[in-house]
């Protein structure tokens, strides 16, 4: 048992995970994983959501690849506890007892439902609960903090809601967890339309979109080079577009620069020497993951051992935590506590 506060973050294993997943996720994960007792869940259950576009195998093959990238991205699991969400069967009994004690309006108003069910037209009640499956990840390992991009605030301060509610009907069992959103690259946009974030699915379907952590350098090249910028020609660091704005931010993020130092560097230069810098530090910060990614996929079995451990380990805190639950809501053991009320 560590005296550390806990932490907990993970990824859905859908579409092309990106370098925005890199920036505002994964890289600070690596940076924290040292501080904090940490819980990296791969969140296949989270991928369910949208079923008609589930293909089992591929669910399959995305959940080993993601775990894969943790690790080649740096999470170390002798430090960290890396597992498949759905080998915690733990976290759908806390979701349903989540789901009970959420107001169906908390759920409407999720920003992130609204925008995915505007878009799929009829969608799954899963759709409308994947924050409370959420949440049941984050409250179930006790996490205090919660690595995410600006996308998922929002999520976490519905997770901090929802153990609020609990701890009011129930009593106190759950601390209130707190999002983790670094200053600078918490929120990535797609190449081709700084407007929106990057994200994993148009990933997959819009050739220029977004960097995959496991691109080429040829196709990363390609794809900075064709980034929707703006019509000027010399780079106004200041006064930056917003398509200027998110190379400069990929930059920082991949060099681990200060705005100062950008500033000095691209002020007044062209465009195209934006790109080409940024091109080529991306391509340098990749290089490590997609090398030790390809060790890690030669060796199936050293993936599978570190999940199967991750996941044991995971269910010791879930079992507990479940017992307190269960104590908490009546569920579970039948045997008489004190008098009985009638
Ligand atoms: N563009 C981004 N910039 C910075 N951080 C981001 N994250 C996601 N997109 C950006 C962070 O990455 C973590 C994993 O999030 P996810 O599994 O929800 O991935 P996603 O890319 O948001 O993909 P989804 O949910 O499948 O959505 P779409 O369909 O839009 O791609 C989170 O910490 C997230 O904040």
């Amino acid at each position: 048992m560590s005296n550390l506060k806990r932490l907990l973050s993970g990824v859905q294993p859908t579409g092309k995970l990106h370098i925005g997943n890199f920036v505002g996720a994964l890289s600070q994960w690596v940076a924290l994983q040292d501080a904090y007792e940490s819980f990296f869940p791969v969140a296949d259950l989270h991928a369910l959501t949208l079923p008609e576009s589930v293909d089992p195998a591929r669910l399959r093959r995305k959940t080993r690849e993601v775990a894969a990238l943790y690790l080649a991205c740096g999470i170390d699991p002798r430090r960290s506890t890396i597992f498949v969400q759905s080998h915690v069967p733990e976290v759908t009994e806390l979701a349903w007892v989540l789901t009970c004690v959420t107001p169906i309006g908390w759920l409407e108003r999720m920003t992130q439902y609204k925008s995915k069910a505007g878009e799929a037209g009829s969608v799954g009640a899963g759709l409308l609960t994947y924050p409370v499956l959420q949440t049941a990840d984050i409250l179930l390992f006790k996490a205090d903090v919660v690595p995410v991009g600006e996308d998922q605030r929002q999520h976490v301060e519905l997770a901090r809601d929802i153990a609020a509610r609990f701890n009011n009907l129930f009593g106190s069992v759950f601390v209130q967890p707190a999002a983790l959103v670094r200053a600078s690259g918490a929120r990535i946009m797609g190449l081709d339309d700084p407007a929106g974030k990057m994200s994993k699915s148009l990933g997959e379907n819009r050739p220029g979109h977004s960097i995959g952590l496991l691109d080429d350098a040829e196709s990363i090249r390609r794809t900075i080079r064709t980034a929707v910028t703006d019509s000027g020609h010399e780079i106004r660091v200041e006064d930056a577009s917003p398509g200027i704005r998110n190379l400069l931010t990929l930059h920082a993020a991949a060099t681990s620069q200060s705005a100062e130092v950008a500033a000095a560097l691209f002020a007044g230069k062209g465009y195209g020497f934006l790109k080409e810098t940024v091109a080529n530090a991306v391509i340098e910060m990749l290089r490590p993951i997609q090398e030790r990614y390809r060790e890690l996929t030669a060796d199936p079995e050293g993936l599978e051992s570190v999940l199967r451990s991750g996941a044991e380990r995971a269910r010791f805190i879930a079992r507990e935590t479940m017992a307190v639950i269960r104590e908490a809501t009546g569920i579970g053991d039948l045997t008489e506590r004190g008098s009985p009320s009638t």
